[in-house]
């Protein structure tokens, strides 16, 4: 509080007096102009990008609202922002918001920093650029992965004008795959070739939903996003819901039906369980199975598969002679037998049964195969394609209103799974396709030597093993040059040689549009209008990568003539070329935010339930593979890490710290960070407002905190091989027995080795998963003690 009250003081100092007050407000806007209201979203990772209206006098923010267009009524609703959105004023002044360019001093990792002219940044980078070029390659440069910005067309992370300027320089090494759905994204193109998932608002016509570590209603916040339009879709449907989840998490909250707890990491397990029982009392429609899918029976598997490969060899235990029995999957699960059974039959008879995953299975080790096999559930059942259904995976949205980017062209083609960057760092050039998910080339040319991080926290606090890649990250003969760009200080711009300071969606004009899948039927695109000046020296990137651009030779070929506006027009006018309804671009500037009517709720895969030899998938059957033909392939030609497989049907795998892990002998208690309320990712950490509404809190079962003699309130500390975090335990029945977890993407900090800051990534392991060579953040094995 001591710290908050200075910070206040401090900011309010800075803008005459105590102008932040409320009471002060009133009293000052009878002696000064008039308030301005303009228009700007919010642009973090949070995927719903809401409306966020900024009021400012004499060019300071006084308050922050949002939408207030529409009603309540699902077809013409609010997109209004939450707290985080609606604290943008403390993200602009905030005690640790980056004002002007700084350069490292200290040892790289020290986090000691003075600060420089922005032309001494542009020309030491510039120069760094060359030399880095002249001595290992375009290779040897990287943008990474970071989502601070997702949704806004200029001040973009990855495809912007950091990407447009590397191109034009000569090209970078690419990334593929997310941090978010590595292993489902994958997953689903070798079961149906590619993602496809119907809108949440068919769940209005569903008599039963199945969710599987699906959490709306906190992972899409927002008045415009799927939380919302879950909440409604289930009033209107009136359908049963049950949530599989090892957590008691916030959608459950007076929408629930049934709460089934899972040990986390087992849902392919529930699945051969289900479909074991579904089987043995002949509830499957073979004709359907038959004629849209491969690899279910023994008859539909590819000639050269062998046999007993199919999934239903696997639940009957012809292939390796375990019965999938409900008994079986439920020593795994944790889920009481009977239920099993139970629901098998709920699932196999009431009709249409909408089946989703949220992305949390798939963030496990073995979260390929959870994936696949949440999908199989709802193909087999013949739930797909039909309205009330989905595919298994997590719902989208019906339809985008897309703007353009700028054109980047990279003429490298070299690609690495973004998870894999710190390996790229100090052993790139051993890396290959088949042995680390490399792509556009059979083997890396380079090591990373040159890294451009651009809104994102993922250098250390969002990655894994925060320990390890301190190592990596601060040895200077590495990786020779780390360029952040950002609005805060963050644990990973400690890292940086040279940071420097954005301007925020409030102090420059942009457009921000909700991505796919976090918002429902009812499209919006926001134009920020440009609240205020960048705080500071604050610039927006498009200036910064101008600059350069002017020192590296190249400012004719980046710029073509154009301000950052005229970009904005450029590519807004291209894409009006492409979609009519979109208004004029002086119609956007001056409104701000522009709302579509709402669209048909997308039916995923209806066509090919219609007419799947007119509308066939892109698997290489052309059907739904149960049996991945893709999958044998690389199951015979990848090289795995020790303990990892390749199996082409979705099999429940023993993962790396799972339940089964020998592992756990030593570390008893499973662990994982969840997507919290009280941030986005590690976004709004540094608002200590938002800090004490939203505790840091570890979750331990009731059983599991006896036997260990803890207390709500008492300090522990979680452990691991990889590290020790330290936080306050909350002792609660909505976390299963066995399971712990905290809310992922606190801010990292080291007292005498220990993480006193609670960041879940002090312990999570960097080894990829076996296909994706993703990110299996939530299976960490641990044991947790009071302190
Ligand atoms: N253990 C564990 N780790 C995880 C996850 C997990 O579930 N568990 N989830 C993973 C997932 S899904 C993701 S997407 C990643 C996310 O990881 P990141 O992409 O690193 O996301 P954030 O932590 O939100 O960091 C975004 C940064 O952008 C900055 N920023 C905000 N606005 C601006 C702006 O206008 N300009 C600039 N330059 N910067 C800005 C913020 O200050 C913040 O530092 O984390 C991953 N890490
Ligand atoms: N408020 C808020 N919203 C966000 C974000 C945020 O940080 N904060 N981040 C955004 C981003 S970038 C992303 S990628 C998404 C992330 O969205 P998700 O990945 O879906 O979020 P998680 O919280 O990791 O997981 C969702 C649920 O899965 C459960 N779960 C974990 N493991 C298992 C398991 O093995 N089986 C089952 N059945 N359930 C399991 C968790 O308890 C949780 O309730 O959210 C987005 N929205
Ligand atoms: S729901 Fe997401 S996009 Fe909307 S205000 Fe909150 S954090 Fe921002
Ligand atoms: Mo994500």
């Amino acid at each position: 509080m001591q710290q908050q009250r200075r910070d206040f003081l401090k900011w309010s100092s800075l803008f005459g007096g105590l102008a932040l007050s409320p009471v002060n407000l009133s009293a000052n806007m009878l002696k000064t102009s008039p308030i301005v209201s303009k228009w700007a979203g919010c642009n973090v990772n949070c995927g719903t990008k809401c409306p966020v209206k900024v009021h400012t006098q004499d060019g300071v923010i006084k308050y922050v609202s949002t939408d207030d267009e529409g009603d309540d009524s699902f077809d013409n609703r609010q997109a209004r922002a939450c707290i985080r959105g609606r604290s943008s004023r403390y993200k602009v002044y905030n005690a640790n918001r980056l004002k002007r360019p700084l350069k490292r001093v200290g040892k790289r990792g020290e986090g000691k920093f003075m600060p420089i002219s922005w032309e001494q940044a542009f020309d030491e980078i510039a120069a760094k650029m060359k030399e880095v070029k002249a001595k290992y390659g375009n290779e040897a440069f990287f943008i990474t992965y970071a989502t601070g910005t997702t949704g806004t067309i200029i001040n973009r992370c990855t495809k912007g004008p950091w990407a447009r300027l590397l191109s034009l320089y000569g090209g970078y090494l690419n990334y593929h795959n997310s941090y978010s759905t590595a292993q489902i994204s994958n997953a689903m193109n070798f079961f149906y070739g590619g993602s496809f998932a119907s809108d949440i608002a068919t769940l209005r016509s569903a008599k039963l939903a199945i969710f599987f570590g699906a959490n709306h209603v906190e992972t899409r916040m927002g008045g415009g996003g799927v939380g919302y339009a879950y909440q409604k879709a289930l009033e209107e449907s009136g359908c049963k819901i049950i949530h599989i989840d090892p957590r008691y998490n916030d959608s459950m909250i007076g929408h629930c039906d049934e709460w089934i707890p899972i040990a986390a990491g087992t849902d392919a397990a529930l699945i051969a369980g289900l479909i074991y029982v579904m089987i043995k009392e002949d509830l499957l429609d073979r004709a359907f199975i038959d004629k849209y899918t491969i690899g279910f029976s023994e008859n539909t598997l590819p000639q050269d598969a062998a046999k007993n490969s199919s999934y239903e060899s696997y639940v009957l235990g012809l292939s390796d002679g375990v019965e999938k029995t409900p008994a079986w999957a439920s020593k795994i699960t944790k889920i009481p037998e009977r239920r099993i059974i139970q629901l098998a039959r709920e699932i196999a008879t009431i009709k249409p049964c909408f089946i989703e995953q949220g992305w949390g299975v798939q963030r496990h080790s073995n979260g390929e195969q959870g994936a696949r096999a949440i999908a199989t559930l709802a193909c087999v059942t013949a739930n797909i394609g039909i309205e009330g259904t989905n595919t298994g995976a997590r719902t989208g949205s019906s339809k985008t209103y897309d703007i353009m980017g700028m054109p980047c062209d990279n003429p490298i083609k070299d690609s690495i799974p973004c998870f894999l960057f710190t390996d790229a760092i100090y052993r790139g050039k051993q890396m290959s396709d088949i042995s680390d998910g490399v792509r556009g080339t059979t083997q890396l040319k380079q090591n990373i030597k040159f890294i451009f991080n651009t809104a994102g926290n993922c250098l250390t606090n969002q990655h894994s093993t925060i320990k390890e890649v301190h190592d990596i990250l601060s040895d200077e003969s590495l990786c020779e040059c780390i360029v952040d760009i950002n609005v805060t200080r963050t644990p990973s711009n400690n890292y940086a040689d040279y940071i420097l300071p954005d301007a925020t969606m409030l102090e420059q004009e942009d457009f921000i549009r909700p991505s796919a899948g976090y918002y429902s039927n009812k499209p919006y695109i926001i134009y920020c209008q440009k609240a205020i000046n960048p705080v500071g020296e604050a610039k927006p990137i498009y200036e910064m990568c101008l600059e350069l651009a002017k020192r590296l030779g190249i400012e004719k070929e980046f710029s073509e003539g154009r301000t950052q506006k005229d970009w904005l027009k450029y590519l807004y006018e291209e894409s009006m070329k492409k979609n009519p309804l979109l208004p004029s671009f002086d119609k956007m500037c001056e409104k701000g935010l522009v709302k579509f009517e709402p669209v048909k709720a997308a039916v995923a895969l209806e066509n090919f339930i219609k007419d799947p030899i007119k509308y066939p998938l892109k698997t290489p059957s052309k059907k739904i593979e149960i049996y991945s033909i893709e999958l044998a392939k690389m199951q015979k030609t990848w090289k795995l890490k020790e303990g990892q497989q390749i199996v082409p049907i979705p099999v429940f795998e023993s993962q790396r710290e799972g339940i089964l892990d020998p592992l756990k002998q030593k570390y008893p208690l499973q662990f994982f960070g969840y997507h919290y309320k009280g941030r986005t990712h590690s976004s709004f950490w540094e608002i200590p407002q938002i800090r004490e509404a939203n505790p840091q809190e570890i979750w331990i079962n009731t059983i599991d905190a006896e036997q260990r003699n803890i207390k709500t309130g008492d300090v522990v500390q979680v452990r691991n091989d990889l590290g020790i975090i330290q936080g306050i335990a909350k002792v609660t029945p909505k976390i299963i027995p066995g399971c712990a977890v905290t809310p992922q993407g606190a801010w990292a900090k080291f007292k005498n080795g220990i993480d006193v800051g609670t960041c879940v990534n002090s312990l999570a392991s960097l080894l990829p998963t076996a296909i994706s060579k993703g990110n299996a953040q939530h299976s960490i094995l641990v044991e947790i003690a009071k302190v």
